[in-house]
């Protein structure tokens, strides 16, 4: 069996001992994805190293202000691959970073640090703390780990903060820990700039989005004695206001305020594939529902993708997996 716990330590020898490094988020990154890809890059550069940060396929507007989001190459591999150390962030297994085949064949090290519950330890050092609120907060243990060598500096600290407020649900989700507020705190204190970041990732939408929101909650259906909601997103629905399926953030959680509803579901219709949000309020485990359905998460916060099958086949597939959970519950 491979080792999950290497220590922050065992991640510190490697960082010290690379010199090409290779590093990359999951896909569709998320605020938690690109805010430690970023600092890590940032630390990485202030250690002398040559870094190469990657995402793809594409990076959301709402994180383009993230300090040093201009040297991520989006998508891109480079020409010459050739990288000593790989450092995957956020990666529950080795896809997760996409088409990286490449890269992680020639790596002599490959890094792993994730704090999803069902993680695999591919690398050959992993830290895998399924107890973290987000990669973020062991990034900074990370920093702490140095002995004082190395402190974020407020950019790196407006990117790890971004990465605990975003995987926190703004500090509501049940990963808000004591820890994650201690680390979300330290941030601040180091200079994290929490007024853009509360100003662009929660107080801004363009009017599409609102838009869309909009049609997704009228769409809304209570289902299994109104303890699960469904939405459905066709392409009309996404067509009707020049809108894409990436433009649904926040709409999946709302039907979780409804008193009895235990699991909302975003099915949306894709060209190529349909995509499924799942959220939980908080006793049944969405994960498992996604896993599944061949995706995967957190117990209140999953997704899987499906394709060859149309938006309603999903829909009666999943409601039936969901009477299965919704029914242990009663
Ligand atoms: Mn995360």
């Amino acid at each position: 069996m491979q080792n999950k716990a290497h220590s922050l330590q065992a991640v510190w020898q490697a960082l010290h001992a690379g010199k090409k490094f290779f590093i990359a988020g999951h896909l569709n990154p998320d605020g938690d994805s690109l805010g430690c890809t970023l600092a890590m890059t940032s630390l990485l550069t202030r250690m002398g190293k040559k870094v190469y940060a990657y995402a793809a396929p594409a990076i959301g507007q709402d994180l383009q202000f993230l300090p040093g989001i201009e040297k991520i190459h989006v998508g891109k591999l480079p020409k010459k691959i050739d990288f000593d150390t790989v450092i995957l962030l956020e990666c529950s297994d080795k896809k997760r970073g996409g088409e990286l085949d490449l890269v992680l064949n020639q790596a002599r090290t490959l890094v792993n640090i994730d704090h999803h519950l069902v993680s695999e330890a591919y690398g050959n050092v992993n830290h895998i703390d399924s107890g973290a609120s987000s990669t973020a907060e062991i990034i900074f243990q990370l920093f702490e780990e140095s002995g004082g060598e190395f402190l974020p500096t407020p950019e790196e600290s407006t990117c790890l903060y971004t990465g605990v407020v975003t995987d926190t649900g703004r500090f509501v989700h049940s990963n808000t820990t004591a820890e994650a507020l201690r680390v979300a705190s330290a941030l601040v204190a180091l200079g994290a700039d929490i007024t853009t970041i509360n100003q662009v990732i929660y107080f801004t939408k363009p009017y599409i989005e609102l838009k869309l929101q909009g049609r997704a909650l009228e769409k809304m259906q209570l289902r299994l004695d109104n303890k699960y909601s469904e939405i459905i997103l066709t392409r009309r629905d996404f067509e009707a206001f020049g809108a894409t399926p990436a433009q649904t953030q926040g709409i999946v959680s709302q039907p979780t305020m409804i008193p009895g509803v235990e699991i909302s579901a975003l099915i949306k219709e894709e060209p190529d594939k349909v995509s499924v949000n799942l959220r939980s309020r908080g006793a049944a485990d969405v994960s498992k529902l996604a896993q599944y359905f061949g995706g995967g998460g957190h117990a209140r916060a999953a997704g899987f993708k499906v394709t060859g099958k149309s938006v309603e086949q999903v829909a009666e597939e999943l409601a039936r997996k969901v009477a299965h959970v919704v029914k242990k519950l009663a």
